[in-house]
């Protein structure tokens, strides 16, 4: 009841956009995807308290991964085919276009650290699995922890005793409702899926990330100067196969920034959007001069011209703080601060 009172506050306080939005008295600037407030509270009042745009973002983040906003983010949330919780995250500096990244990291609940630690502390760009908890904890983040949460072992029974279904598995069929799962003995699986009544359910039941199995974190922080970082941190996708990755540690897809032209941030079913890169295509469509709504919703509809069952969205924000959004397949609400507001105010955009 809390959850939908809640929810009802933040549409009805929220404002509707089917345009960029101009922000003239500009910078710093705070923009996250969905409506998670108190993370964009933490990244202003870090950037406004002098933190470079790197550290706020990891301040921003770390409150929803330590909320648990909307169970998709930090640990507790999205249990895999083996009940575990795991989390990507990503940091991004737009001044220098360094990346640090975490994908598919066990037993470490705090993502957007871990990000920044590889990203600080290493040539690389992204650690993965137990090597990924390895360095983090021996870099001075907590862990080992169990990631597990009561919700999220409730979930997965359910999900159990529903003979797990729905998952993200095709063209296999179980040897017992929850697997081993096996390849068909004929080559040509897919085709005999379409006139097999058994394996053709097992596709209508496919797990998506949708509506109620949402929700990445996406900040993009611009400071006084207009430098920005951008950073992401989700545990994915709900019972996704172990081993698991998504967008949210691929820089381009989940987010990218670039000072020269701006900054982007995405939400929604990974697994179909890291195969095109929206934010990437965003900022580089900002750069040849596309307006910042205009880029969003041609980086979506490149997805949704050849998979028209996705849900995704994406914000965009301009060198010069105009923001914008655009989605699909579900109602998308980006949260921003600016100067100009005296909180944090929610952009609902449309289909
Ligand atoms: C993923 N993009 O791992 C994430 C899921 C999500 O809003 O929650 N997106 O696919």
């Amino acid at each position: 009841m809390a959850a939908v009172l809640t929810l009802l506050i933040i549409v009805l306080l929220s404002k509707v956009t089917g345009h960029d939005v101009d922000n003239s008295s500009k910078f710093p600037l705070v923009v996250s995807t969905w409506p998670f407030l108190e993370a964009v509270r933490a990244g202003w009042t870090a950037i406004n308290g002098g933190l470079s745009s790197v550290d706020a973002v990891v301040e921003g983040c770390s409150a929803c991964e330590l909320l648990r906003c909307d169970g998709t983010v930090g640990p507790g949330g999205s249990p895999d085919e083996n009940s575990e919780s795991t989390i990507d995250a990503l940091i991004m500096n737009g001044a220098t276009m360094e990346v640090g990244a975490v994908a598919a990291m066990r037993y470490v609940k705090d993502g957007i650290k871990a990000a920044r630690l590889v990203m600080l502390y290493t040539e690389h760009t992204m650690l993965a699995g137990d090597q990924a908890s390895a360095f983090a904890i021996s870099m001075g983040l907590p862990g080992p922890s169990n990631l597990s949460s009561t919700e999220s072992m409730e979930k997965w029974t359910k999900w159990r005793e529903n003979q797990c279904q729905p998952n993200f598995r095709k063209n296999v069929l179980p040897t017992n409702s929850c697997g081993p799962y096996h390849l068909k003995k004929d080559s040509n699986v897919g085709d005999q899926c379409l006139v097999d009544g058994f394996c053709e359910n097992i596709r209508m039941k496919s797990s998506r990330v949708d509506f109620h199995n949402h929700d990445t974190i996406s900040m993009a922080i611009f400071d006084k100067s207009g430098h920005i970082a951008v950073g992401t941190s989700t545990n994915g996708a709900s019972f996704k196969i172990p081993g698991r990755v998504g967008d949210g540690p691929i820089a381009g897809s989940s987010a990218y920034a670039d000072d020269e032209v701006g900054a982007c941030g995405a939400t929604g079913d990974g697994d179909i959007m890291m195969r095109f890169l929206p934010c990437y295509q965003v900022v580089e469509s900002m750069r040849l001069g596309m307006a910042p709504r205009r880029a969003a919703k041609d980086a979506i509809s490149r997805i949704a011209k050849k998979y028209p069952t996705f849900v995704g969205a994406v914000f965009a924000v301009d060198k010069n703080g105009t923001h914008a959004g655009a989605c699909y397949g579900w109602t998308f609400q980006y949260s921003v601060r600016s100067p100009s507001m005296d909180d944090v105010e929610v952009f609902t955009v449309y289909p």
